[in-house]
């Protein structure tokens, strides 16, 4: 159907643009279009030494059922950065910010899209939206069980109408579990501004007139006591990785 031909071709293209046969390690990331990655992936790659770091569970799975070589992001050397990390979104903004975690694995895929030296989205055309939160309309938070009323409270504080705990009812009855066994919440927030549209006065983004900038509110979230990572990917269109390494060399040094 049109979605599959779309999520397929865009894959194909995006492993044809980023994607070098001499690469020794490949960031996987989860849900249903990376599974055409791997594919397409599996059609160009040679290179027998190469590895392939997933992002959970199910991207383990894609990486080992398409007879790949996984490794674990914490057998990873130390110094060792990924040459390239394929993932889905939910929604790309204009600046290529993300909304990420329909799938529940947001914690591990912003682990190995900031180790990676170019982090690619791979994203049918529903994801491409001017602002984030147009057409998805919630951010998926990674919490810790025990703190979930806490957070819920915290969140609506800083301007989510209606946040909610992800409970699946067709799978498992009560709270869908991540692979770190931890929660998700998933928090509405009106359509996030760009920090160009800050730049042009149309609203703080601080949440204090009722507006939030990607990153101001990606970091208000964070902050949160009890969240373990946020669903906004920002930056990693060059800066994010680049300011990583940066600061991995001087704690070498
Ligand atoms: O959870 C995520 O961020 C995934 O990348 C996911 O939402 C994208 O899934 P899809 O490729 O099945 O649309």
């Amino acid at each position: 159907d049109a979605i599959e031909s779309a999520k397929k071709a865009a894959a194909i293209q995006a492993v044809k643009e980023h994607f070098d046969p001499t690469a020794t390690h490949v960031g996987i990331g989860s849900g249903t279009t990376i599974v055409y990655v791997v594919e397409a992936i599996k059609d160009a790659s040679t290179n027998p030494q190469i590895r392939f770091v997933p992002t959970g569970y199910q991207s383990r799975q894609v990486i080992v059922q398409a007879g790949l070589t996984p490794i674990a992001f914490d057998s990873l050397p130390p110094d060792v950065m990924l040459d390239v990390a394929f993932d889905g979104a939910d929604e790309v903004d204009e600046e290529l910010n993300c909304i990420k975690g329909g799938g529940a694995c947001l914690f591990q895929e912003k682990l190995v899209a900031e180790r990676a030296k170019k982090f690619v989205c791979v994203a049918d055309y529903r994801k491409n939206q001017s602002r984030l939160l147009t057409f998805w309309p919630t951010i998926p938070i990674e919490v810790a069980p025990i703190s979930v009323p806490n957070v819920l409270t915290s969140l609506r504080t800083i301007g989510s109408t209606k946040p909610e705990l992800r409970t699946t009812l067709l799978m498992k009855s009560g709270p869908l579990k991540t692979d770190q066994d931890f929660f998700i919440v998933d928090a509405p927030f009106p359509p996030l501004l760009t920090t160009a549209d800050v730049a042009a006065g149309k609203g703080k983004g601080d949440g204090s007139d009722g507006t939030w900038e990607v990153n101001k509110l990606s970091r208000a979230i964070k902050e949160l006591t009890g969240v373990l990572e946020v669903g906004i990917f920002s930056g990693l269109n060059g800066n994010e990785a680049e300011a990583l390494r940066v600061k991995e060399s001087s704690v070498r040094t």
